[in-house]
């Protein structure tokens, strides 16, 4: 073999490890935009009209086939080149693979469902691709020395070491290869059944007045550049899993039993889920590991059945104090009972944002619960509820030194300005977002520079369960400044001022932000 060819399958072994690795990342940390899934559909937005038509009379259905099958041939030739020139010249071949993994990032960025996470796929692609055509082209040259152009005939431990090199790459290929399929076609399948699914509306649409916590009510977005949307864009919302890879769940094989201390155990099918009254509540999720000022908390529109109304079903027997809810990768959660059966909307969740829940965020069905940690209270890809006691069943992170109850602590952050900004001088304007998940915001407070507390102007709520807007402008000179805020709840609680660390129930402190007025 000419030691062009080797180049080139050089090149082609570390492209394909690239891309198996890029979308095997996709597939554990953002499945709905993978690199290749984001450039096909990168390309299929920007073909003018008329190409479009062209190809689809052309090859009908077959259209994406032919399409992957281009990117596919694509790659292919950028593989070759990138292996002929790294042989010919260090970096050039991994100048060209750096260049498509940049085009492979814009493609993922010009996604709608594209979050921060999502870029980790491009990265590791090229990271991967460029580590294995450096590591197999200076095994190559070792062998064939740097000027050769034919290949020594005779066999030496340098050969040996490429042939070994490029073997084992082909064999991680192949093995990796073959599970990033997999994977991938189960997750087309349901991804699939999820964008055929039309939700049932919830039942107290049509009759007036709406219940507090289904609508956004006047005064309730403020309007002020840079601060957290009232409402979270389902691709934006924090995410926390303790699955490698993301559950693909099958709504047609999905069912939710009630287990445990109950009357009768009961289970349910997704269809017969959808046909039961489903309400639709604004409801903020916060993180246990939310930092102060961190973003592990977003608010949501939740479509689902309250779960008083399953557990009520199944009937209660005495004695039970928490529900240990499972979901299909092994999580579970303990939430006090009472916080599943009192009057709040605790819902066993289809619907975020007006579409059935993200695979990322449980489909086809989670718990939310207003007022509690998710780590106690808000299971993806919810499979049991068992009725049982905290004497006898402990949960996931109840196991590994996190508390057994978790009611959301009363915080607040400030958005704007932005630490280490340089804000015009005038009126500054200081704003962000407070919650106390049902028991309510009722006031936000704003210091600068450790002085006097001032009461903030807040928004009107959606309802206790969400979080608030709050805004203030303060006259500050010229010069560095230090803002603060502080929360206070609806029973006239202020927030905690104690530096707490998030292990075991929660941080505690006030939000600093520095910024200068120049
Ligand atoms: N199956 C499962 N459900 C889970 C978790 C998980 O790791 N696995 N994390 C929990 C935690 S700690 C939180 S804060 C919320 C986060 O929900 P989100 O990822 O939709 O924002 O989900 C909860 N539900
Ligand atoms: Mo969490």
């Amino acid at each position: 073999m000419r030691r062009r060819a080797w180049a080139g399958i050089s090149g082609g072994l570390a492209v394909g490890l690239g891309v198996i690795g890029g979308e095997l990342t996709a597939a554990a940390l953002s499945p709905s935009v993978t690199p290749v899934s984001a450039v096909g559909s990168a390309v299929i937005d920007g073909l003018p009209p008329g190409v479009k038509d062209w190809a689809i009379s052309w090859f009908g259905t077959a259209d994406k086939a032919v399409l992957l099958a281009t990117i596919a041939v694509l790659i292919a030739g950028l593989a070759l080149a990138a292996g002929a020139f790294e042989d010919r010249r260090a970096y050039t071949g991994r100048a060209v693979i750096l260049g498509f993994g940049a085009l492979g990032a814009l493609a993922v960025a010009s996604r709608p469902q594209a979050s921060l996470v999502s870029f980790a796929a491009p990265v590791v692609a090229t990271l991967v691709a460029v580590l294995v055509l450096d590591a197999l082209i200076r095994a190559l040259a070792r062998w064939v020395g740097v000027a050769g152009e034919d290949l020594p005939a005779r066999s030496s431990p340098a050969r040996r070491r490429f042939l070994q090199g490029a073997g084992a790459a082909a064999a991680v290929a192949v093995a990796t290869g073959g599970a990033a399929t997999a994977v991938r076609t189960s997750q087309t399948a349901v991804t699939r059944r999820r964008s055929a699914i039309t939700l049932p509306a919830p039942t107290e649409s049509g009759a007036p007045p709406p219940p507090e916590g289904s609508f956004i009510p006047d005064g309730a977005e403020l309007d002020v550049d840079g601060i957290s949307d009232l409402v979270t864009a389902s691709g934006d919302f924090y995410r926390i899993d303790t699955a490698l890879v993301v559950p693909v769940v099958d709504p047609g094989d999905w069912t939710l039993r009630v287990t445990g201390l109950v009357e009768r155990e009961i289970e349910i099918t997704f269809d017969e889920l959808l046909a039961e009254p489903l309400v639709e509540r604004y409801v903020t999720l916060a993180c246990v590991s939310n930092t102060v000022g961190g973003g592990l908390t977003g608010n949501a529109r939740w479509l689902g059945w309250p779960v008083r109304d399953l557990l009520a079903r199944a009937g209660i027997r005495p004695g039970a104090d928490m529900v240990l809810s499972t979901s299909v990768d092994g999580f579970t959660a303990g939430t006090p009972l009472e916080a599943l059966t009192d009057a709040r909307d605790s819902l066993i969740a289809v619907g975020m944002n007006g579409a059935p829940l993200p695979v990322e965020h449980g489909f086809p069905v989670r718990l939310v619960v207003p007022g509690l940690f998710g780590f106690v209270s808000a299971t993806k890809w919810v499979s049991e509820l068992k009725v049982t006691r905290y004497a006898d069943d402990a949960a996931y992170w109840s196991t590994r030194g996190w508390s057994e109850r978790g009611p959301v602590k009363t915080s607040s952050r400030v958005d704007v300005p932005r630490s280490n900004a340089r804000v015009p001088a005038g009126g500054v304007v200081v704003a962000g977002v407070a919650w106390a998940q049902h028991r309510g915001v009722a006031a936000v407070d704003v210091r600068a520079d450790g002085g006097p507390w001032q009461r903030a102007t807040l928004a009107t709520a959606i309802s206790a369960d969400t979080w608030c807007q709050y805004s203030i402008t303060l006259d500050l000179a010229a010069g560095p400044h230090t803002v603060q805020c502080r929360a206070v709840d609806r029973d006239g609680q202020a927030q905690s001022e104690a530096t707490v660390a998030p292990a075991p129930d929660g941080s505690e402190g006030l939000h600093t932000v520095t910024f200068t007025v120049t």
